[in-house]
């Protein structure tokens, strides 16, 4: 349904006219995120500048059925910040504060619209830092929404894994604080947690309580390459079970690699891990990267590159940092399918074995990077033209049912979004309709992100 006159009056009203605009460039900047779904323009951004002004705008939807699509930084890769239904863009951007430092707690609380490298940058100053990182500097509450995860997960985990408290707005109007200040919590239903994850579809975190870990005195970095993918990926089951700490667990098959040696990036182009080590003491880290290199070259490995130096070490994440870049510039004018499936760490080799195949049955060009760590992995899928498109949404299926087959899931770290929403009942078979009755209870008149998450029920 469109926004009427009366309708941008009153939000405008509810914001300041400063905070809503139905231009076409802030329109058309709302209307898709960084994936390759399809652009949808919201008929309205509004900015609110605290938790109230969002509930009023909740409220007021609900009362005249509008859309209502929140909105952190774009970065997205399922679309979930595209207005799929058109109405209101809600940006979170203008509420980018952070309320509150508690360096001894380890936590911080902060508005959802503030970019996580941003926050990072904040917190510096007492050797505090928030450890997801999805890539992109995503918002707290887009990071929130998703549950996004990245490198560090396999040390640090998930954004769920790193948050106590939340506000939200829901769509009636109600703003509630969920979860408490405390590491531990035992206390009824964990109501915060199924806010995290739910894209907006079921209320707007309007602030968070987020942990923080000290940032590390010490790193080592380490690049080793394999001959075979079968060598690399067994050499990963041994790092997890070794018992040593890793801070990441990254895979580039030799796709990627590939691209990035002919670009001039100083690695060889075979099946490649990259590692890395977080310690207070250097004579652990050093200790575990000899560990490390143990490993993989018990495991074939060809070449196994250590760094503790900064600039080193970030020469060897650059080639992880700029493989998608790679990707973009090899397939000019083209669009890339992200793919993204995580498995429990046992079946990662049969995963990845069985996603090459399909890619191969399919003749599909792919490019395969995974948080090993985590069992995930992406898979980069450049297209041109519809009918590879088509292959490409068949081996999107494949291969979610072959992760969900291998005790997985469908999706990692992005979200469901618009594109594996028609996946959610293969995996989750009659929960889902647990689920659905959760959106009906929250979300009655289906104001708050429609069109994604949960399948269409026609
Ligand atoms: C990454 C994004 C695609 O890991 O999740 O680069
Ligand atoms: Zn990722």
């Amino acid at each position: 349904m469109a926004i009427s006159e009366a309708d941008a009056r009153a939000l405008s009203g509810i914001v300041g006219a400063a905070n809503c605009s139905a231009r076409a460039p802030d329109r058309e900047q709302h209307a898709r995120d960084a994936s390759h779904h399809a652009a949808h323009t919201p008929d309205l951004v509004v900015w609110p500048n605290n938790a109230e002004e969002v509930a009023r705008i909740l409220a007021y939807a609900n009362a005249h059925g509008l859309p209502v699509t929140p909105w952190g930084t774009g970065t997205g890769l399922e679309g979930g910040a595209i207005p799929q239904h058109g109405g209101i863009s809600l940006s979170l951007a203008r509420m980018d504060a952070i309320l509150a430092v508690h360096a001894d707690d380890l936590q911080v609380t902060a508005q959802p619209g503030l970019p996580h490298q941003d926050l990072n940058r904040q917190l510096a100053r007492y050797g505090l830092f928030f450890p997801p990182d999805p890539g992109a500097n995503a918002s707290i509450g887009g990071m929130l929404a998703t549950n996004a995860a990245g490198i560090r997960t396999v040390r640090y985990g998930a954004t769920k894994d790193n948050v106590l408290a939340i506000q939200v707005a829901l769509a009636d109007g109600r703003l509630l604080r969920l979860g408490s200040r405390s590491l531990k919590q035992s206390s009824g239903y964990n109501l915060l947690q199924l806010f995290v994850g739910s894209e907006g579809t079921l209320g707007v975190i309007t602030e968070a309580t987020l942990k923080l870990a000290p940032i590390p005195q010490h790193t080592g970095t380490a690049m080793a390459s394999f001959a075979a993918v079968e060598a690399a990926v067994a050499a990963v089951l041994d790092l997890r079970l070794s018992g040593l700490d890793l801070a990441a667990l990254e895979y580039l098959d030799s796709t990627n690699t590939r691209i990035l040696a002919d670009a001039g990036v100083h690695i060889a182009p075979l099946p490649t891990l990259l590692l890395e080590l977080h310690g207070g003491a250097a004579e652990a880290v050093a200790g575990g990267m000899n560990a490390l290199r143990a490993i993989c070259e018990a495991h074939g490995a060809t070449a196994f590159r250590a760094a503790t130096d900064n600039m080193e070490r970030t020469l060897l994440w650059k080639t992880r940092h700029s493989a998608y870049e790679a990707i973009v510039r090899n397939h000019p004018g083209q669009e890339i399918v992200i793919m993204d499936v995580a498995v429990p760490i046992s079946a990662y080799p049969e995963l990845i074995r069985s996603a090459q195949d399909t890619l191969d049955e399919l003749n599909l060009v792919g490019y395969m990077k995974g948080h090993a760590g985590d069992g995930n992995i992406h898979i980069e899928l450049p297209y041109g033209d519809e009918t590879t498109f088509v292959r490409i949404a068949m081996a999107n299926q494949r291969i979610a049912a072959i992760a969900v087959g291998l005790g997985g899931t469908a999706t990692g770290e992005h979200g469901v979004g618009i594109g594996k929403r028609d996946l959610m009942r293969m995996e989750h078979g009659p929960a889902l309709d647990l689920m659905q009755a959760m959106k009906t209870l929250l979300d009655p008149i289906g104001i708050l992100n429609p069109g994604k998450v949960l399948p269409a029920t026609h």
